[in-house]
């Protein structure tokens, strides 16, 4: 299977709020290191460079006025004086003004964000513009007749919505492919995301659209990250009424159950019949992974990738969570192993 990858991921190394403090970021450069390395050790395949994309493809899953925040937000920070990371201090909820954009960077960063989860730095749009390049550089080899690519993304993409950043997300990177197959001319497009984590932002940017089916499995949002989101009640609005699924499953979660969810999921898609399938795949769902909580093994991925091979879609894997290091390539390569050895 092809890769794509690129190393301005390094550019981008942050801290987050966690339990209170200010702590360096779970999602860090080591984890796309150890996931390339096992790419090279495994010899999944070639490994190619991102090309640069035009930025009205990030507009086609995003607002003009969020894009144009996150390529100015660093230059308006560091011009009140501050050289730290930047991180949102106060939030628009409920009843507070929601739409209108303040004047202020430090407005901006609240606007702008779920969470005090996704710093900005000196080299964070750098590294995120070039994650979603390599999404739509893995994109196009589908396109173009691929039946699968990986995109090493990094940072990850699936928290991001259509105008706000959050869990160590900024461009949906998924989405951005999904639109990109879409302007390509494909009809329908589905988005799978078996991240740990509920895929809030990408499933925000569908939610009222027929044409991309968002599914994800993930850990029951009222114990788990992102709370808001991802209960099994939400299935879309409008004309995308249907063509949401969600499946929150409880902590501990196994292969067996997971299995079963899966198979349900991959059911669905099927009946819908893409034209091609996006995977956004987190591997946080290990049994080891420091942040969540479910009980995957390394073996269980190989499994993973051969259910996700069975319904014979041509398929694009784009890189989300996953934070055991040691073992984060292992899993990683192990999913798309599986889906290789049952082409
Ligand atoms: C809270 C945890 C963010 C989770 C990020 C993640 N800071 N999402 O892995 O998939
Ligand atoms: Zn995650």
């Amino acid at each position: 299977m092809l890769t794509v990858f690129s190393s301005k991921h390094l550019l981008h190394h942050g801290s987050e709020l966690k339990d209170g403090a200010i702590t360096p970021s779970f999602e860090n450069p080591q984890r796309a290191e150890t996931i390339l390395a096992r790419v090279q050790s495994t010899g999944l395949g070639e490994i190619i460079g991102e090309r640069e994309f035009d930025r009205s493809c990030y507009i086609a899953a995003h607002s003009e006025r969020y894009v144009t925040f996150l390529e100015n937000a660093w230059t308006e920070w560091t011009a009140t004086g501050k050289t730290h990371d930047a991180l949102p201090l106060v939030w628009p909820v409920r009843d507070l003004a929601i739409d209108q954009e303040p004047g202020f960077i430090d407005g901006k960063l609240g606007f702008y964000a779920m969470d005090a989860g996704a710093p900005i730095t000196a080299g964070t749009w750098k590294a995120v513009r070039s994650s979603a390049n390599v999404a739509l550089t893995a994109m196009e080899t589908i396109i173009n007749g691929g039946h699968s690519a990986f995109a090493l993304c990094r940072p990850p993409g699936h928290h991001a919505a259509r105008e706000y950043m959050g869990g160590y997300c900024y461009l949906n990177n998924a989405a951005i492919a999904a639109e990109r197959c879409l302007s390509r001319g494909a009809k329908r497009v589905a988005v799978l995301d078996v991240d740990f984590h509920h895929g809030n932002g990408t499933q925000n940017i569908f939610y009222d659209r027929a044409n991309v089916f968002f599914v994800s499995l993930h850990g029951d949002p009222h114990v788990s990250y992102p709370y808001f989101s991802g209960f099994a009640h939400e299935q879309g609005i409008d004309q995308g009424t249907g063509f949401t699924a969600n499946y929150p499953l409880a902590k501990g979660t196994g292969w067996d159950r997971y299995r079963e969810a899966l198979k349900n999921a991959l059911d669905r898609i099927v009946t819908y019949k893409p034209d091609f399938l996006i995977v956004s795949l987190g591997v946080d769902t290990f049994e080891d992974d420091p942040i969540s909580h479910f009980r995957l093994t390394s073996e269980d991925f190989l499994r993973m990738g051969e259910q996700i091979a069975s319904i014979r879609t041509p398929t694009l894997f784009v890189m989300e969570g996953g934070y055991m290091v040691d073992e984060i390539g292992i899993n990683a390569v192990n999913t798309l192993q599986g889906f290789e050895n049952n082409p």
